[in-house]
């Protein structure tokens, strides 16, 4: 007895010990676990951008063709700097030189895809790098597709941002969509470049609600589809009716 209560003395006025030599390792231990907390809670906000390699504003879109296949993927980033690249993932192309645009309304119906609209110009400039006054904002470079048909191209767009408050947002009120051609661009003639008809596109931006091209796309897809729930809001606005009466 006297033996064990000797060894929980001991024991405590070891713990008593190391009771007071603790605050001393945990006052340490919490300012810099605080502190390490405090950069890794600057890390992780940063880090979840950083995993994207930083990118302030990003959107990844599916690509189609005029079969409503999907063919890849365009990948928009802006960095901390405002750069805007475009990575673009596509295969089953034919081999050729393509016109590629960002045209001004997010829409894309295939197969003619032609509610994309004119070309992204917010600054109402000519068309083509070798024009007097343009490019246009939405104006890319030719799109060079080898013969396997396959695309892994990352491309400047110097000229936009996708900062919804930034000049010639891509994020605009009609929205905004990428246009693969059937021509190559002469970067010269007005106002498209002769670049042919379109072959494939990609929904950037959707239109938004105050444009003349916005569609409620999900919306109307889901009452087209629920045309039985439309029926039922119908009666229930009729209920409705019936009650105030
Ligand atoms: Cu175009």
């Amino acid at each position: 007895m006297k033996k064990s209560l000797r060894q929980f003395i001991t024991l405590s006025s070891l713990g008593l010990v190391l009771g007071l030599a603790t605050p001393v390792t945990t006052i340490h231990a919490s300012d810099s676990s605080e502190a390490d907390s405090q950069v890794e809670s600057t890390d992780e906000s940063e880090s979840t951008s950083q995993t994207e390699e930083e990118y302030a504003f990003e959107k990844k879109v599916t690509v189609i063709n005029n079969d409503e296949e999907e063919i890849g993927t365009a990948h928009f980033t802006e960095d901390a700097e405002g750069n805007v690249q475009l990575h673009l993932e596509l295969s089953g192309l034919e081999e050729g030189e393509y016109g590629m645009h960002i045209h001004e309304v997010g829409l894309a119906t295939a197969p003619t895809f032609e509610d994309a609209g004119s070309h992204f110009n917010p600054e109402d400039v000519e068309h083509g790098t070798e024009s007097e006054t343009g490019p246009h904002a939405g104006d890319l470079p030719n799109l060079i597709v080898g013969a396997d048909g396959e695309v892994d191209e990352i491309i400047d767009i110097p000229n936009v941002t996708l900062d919804p408050e930034g000049e010639n947002s891509l994020q605009s009120v009609d929205g905004t969509t990428l246009i693969i051609h059937t021509e190559a661009d002469d970067y010269t003639s007005q106002p498209t470049g002769d670049a042919g008809d379109r072959q494939a596109a990609a929904v950037i931006f959707e239109p938004q609600e105050e444009s003349e091209h916005y569609q409620a796309s999900d919306d109307s897809e889901m009452s087209q589809e629920d045309s039985e729930s439309e029926d039922t809001s119908d009666e229930a606005s009729e209920s409705d009716t019936d009650s105030a009466e």
